[in-house]
Parts: structure tokens; sequence; C-alpha cells
């Protein structure tokens, strides 16, 4: 199977891209660098420096002798995309090609726009190189489990029978997010949902929680392997940023009452996840939606186990409860339902303490990076 991973320089392509070349599947990579400039812009890069996608992919080849194709150019540019189905024609395509960080979206208007601009004029770049050159290409896109916020009700797997004046009929889950960032997702499952309608496309839409952690059976090969492993208050999410903030010896940033619920995974959880998808696909004419996510945990819950750990290995950890600078409830109801990846073969790696020690272990080799002034400046909405 030819994959075509978009966005594979990042926190989840480049990992992605590694372990369906493991898997035996020829994998073509493509990248803007639209997260190494904005962290040098902003001043917040990955822990750990990581050689560039075509120097990676150059490591891989040597480590395990199997190729990953890449090439750098954006795919808001329609040209450069279509070139890439024309030379390829990919048996599946992976978007992870946006603008992933809430407080990115929310730092001002040229954010915002570009924000916007990106996410969806990449999806609807995607719609219609399929359309013109691979129709029966599977799109597996990233969303979030953010679309859907934090409801009083239970979540549904994308989709909620609504019986109304006597009649049912089948719509979208309701969705209302809090980042615009997370808006823009909504409005990427609106654009796919209506060139599936259309054209009978074929998609899977991954709503993914929060991912952590920096260790995959590949990335373990070589040290040059290692993901973008981001801690800072843009680009890092919630568990990777307190591991760091521990080691650091920086007060745990639990935001507002810290009551918020969230669904999170496993980066090693996100590949199997995309894997599995690509391997069984959403058939022609269908938008299927899966709740990707392995547990649900509330900051405060997560701050309890990495103190747990932290003090085991030593560490004096102190939790600061910092005005929340979101909008977002901070106690709420939260219920997703999340069975049909475990349906397509997901194993789930829980956060055991096993898995958060090995988060310590890993960053405290990198103790002497950490740029504390990247931790919190306090991006507010
Ligand atoms: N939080 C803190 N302290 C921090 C950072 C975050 O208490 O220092 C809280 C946030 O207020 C939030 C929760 O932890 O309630 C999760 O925050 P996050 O920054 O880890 O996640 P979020 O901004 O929602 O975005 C991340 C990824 C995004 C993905 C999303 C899934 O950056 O790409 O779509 O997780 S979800 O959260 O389910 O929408």
């Amino acid at each position: 199977m030819r994959v075509l991973v978009l966005g594979s320089d990042g926190y989840l392509g480049w990992p992605t891209c590694m372990y369906l070349s493991q898997a035996g599947y020829e994998v073509i990579g493509a990248d803007n660098y639209f997260r190494r400039t904005a962290a040098v812009e902003l001043d917040c890069e990955a822990l750990v420096p990581t050689p560039n996608l075509i120097q990676r992919a150059k490591i891989w080849e040597q480590v395990t002798g199997r190729k990953i194709i890449t090439h750098i150019g954006d795919v808001t540019n329609y040209e450069f995309l279509l070139s890439l189905f024309e030379a390829y024609h990919p048996d599946a395509v992976i978007h992870y090609a946006e603008q992933p960080s809430a407080p990115y979206s929310m730092l001002n208007r040229d954010k915002a726009a570009f924000t916007i601009q990106n996410n969806l004029l990449s999806t609807l770049n995607i719609v219609y190189a399929v359309k013109e050159i691979s129709p029966d290409c599977h799109i597996i896109k990233l969303g979030t489990m953010g679309e859907y916020g934090t409801p009083d009700i239970d979540i549904e797997e994308g989709w909620i029978q609504i019986e109304h004046g006597g009649r049912k009929d089948k719509f979208l889950f309701p969705r209302q997010a809090s980042s615009l960032y997370h808006t823009t997702k909504i409005q990427d499952t609106d654009l796919l949902w209506f060139y599936v309608r259309t054209w009978g496309l074929r998609v899977t839409d991954l709503m993914q929680g929060p991912v952590y952690g920096i260790s995959t059976d590949e990335a373990d090969m070589d040290e040059k392997l290692i993901p973008n492993f981001h801690y800072d208050e843009i680009f890092g999410t919630v568990l990777n940023r307190f591991i760091v903030q521990a080691v650091a010896g920086y007060p745990l940033t639990v935001y507002g009452k810290g009551g918020q619920i969230r669904g999170y995974l496993n980066i090693k959880d996100t590949l199997q996840c995309v894997h599995l998808s690509a391997t069984q696909p959403a058939k022609s004419g269908e938008l299927r939606i899966f709740n990707q996510m392995s547990e649900t945990f509330s900051v405060n819950e997560l701050v309890e186990r990495v103190k747990i750990v932290g003090k085991k290995l030593g560490y004096d950890i102190n939790i600061n409860h910092l005005e929340n600078p979101r909008r977002e409830k901070e106690n709420h109801y939260y219920n997703p339902k999340y069975t049909g990846l475990l349906k397509l073969g997901v194993k789930p790696h829980y956060l055991t303490d096993e898995v958060i020690e090995g988060m310590f272990r890993i960053v405290e080799t990198y103790k002497d990076y950490i740029n504390r002034d990247a931790i919190f400046r306090g991006v507010k909405w």
C-alpha cells in the first residue's frame, strides 16, 4: 500500500512515517516546516533538536534499510499537492498538515487567519486532488475530540440519531469548540461530509484527544529519530508539559480548578489507530468517524499521577493553580464513547507509572535544553 503522509515532519507525522515504513508500506512524506518556523519565531522550540525531514529519512534508511520519500512544500499550494498525487497515486492520504495548536490560533488576528486558511484550504486541496487524480484514495483526517466540546450528554462517535416531531434522522453529533483551532476542525468535518455526500469520497475522521509520550518502537532505534517533543505553552500538550515542568523544578501549571477532563492517548496508540484505519478503509461515500483516545483523566488526576512517580524519582513537585487563560468548563460531565477503533484492533497503551517514569527518564537526559521562558506566557482568550 502506498501512503502519502502530509505534515510528515510533525510530532505525530514523523513517527507515523516510520511506523508505516517499518510495516512495509511505501511512504511518501511532505511538510512545509510550519512548526519548526513558528517555534523559532515564538522562541519555543522542541526539547530535543531534531534533524530536518530529509535528514531524518536518510537516518531512517541507514538504520533500517527502508526508504521514506520526502518532499518539502505546502499543501495549501494546490500545484504542489497535485504533483504529489500525480507522481504517486496514493492508496491513502493521512492529513496531519494542519496548524494544530489552540493557543497559537488565539494569539492574534493574523494567527487566527493563518489557522483558518491553512487548515481549511489544505483539506479542500486534498479533496480536489483525490477527486481529480485518485478518486478511490482513502482520506484519513486528524480531527479532534475538542470539536464536541464538553456537552452535558454522552458523546457519540461522530453521529447521533435525533427524533424530532415524530420523525427520526442521523446527523453529525453537535459540536461546540472552545478555540478557533478546534473550530477549524469542525469546519473540516463539515467540508469532508459535504464532499463525501456529493462526490462519494471515502473518509475517516479521527477525533483525537491530547497525545502524550516521546517513545515509539521506531524512534527508540536511534536518538536522531525522536519525535519533535514540545513542552511549551503553544505546542506542548498538557502531560508532556507537566513532565518537563517537574524535571525543571517548575511548579506544574494547572489551569483553573483542574477539573477539565479530556480523552488521552499514548503516541504509540495514535500510530496504531492511523495504521488500522488505513488497513480497513472507509467505504466509498462514507464519512467514518472514530473517537481516538485510550482513557480519560482530569488535569488534577494527571498532576497526581506525575507527582507520585516524580516523588519516587526524588523530585519535589509543586502545583500552581493559575487563573485559567482559556475559556473552558473546569467542572463538567464527560462521557465519550470510543469503541470503534478497539473494534478495528487497537490495543491501547494505558498511562501506567512505568510509562510516566519512562518519560521522566528521557526528559532528564535533555534537562539542560529546557527553556523555562517558553513554559508559560499566558496566551489568553
Ligand atoms: N492545561 C492545563 N495546564 C497546561 C496546559 C493545559 O491545565 O499547562 C489544560 C487545558 O486547559 C485543557 C487540557 O489541559 O483543559 C488539555 O490541554 P492541551 O493543551 O493538552 O490540549 P488542547 O489545547 O485541547 O489541544 C491538544 C492538541 C490538539 C488536539 C487536542 C485534543 O494540541 O492538536 O486537537 O489536544 S482535545 O483536547 O481533545 O481537543
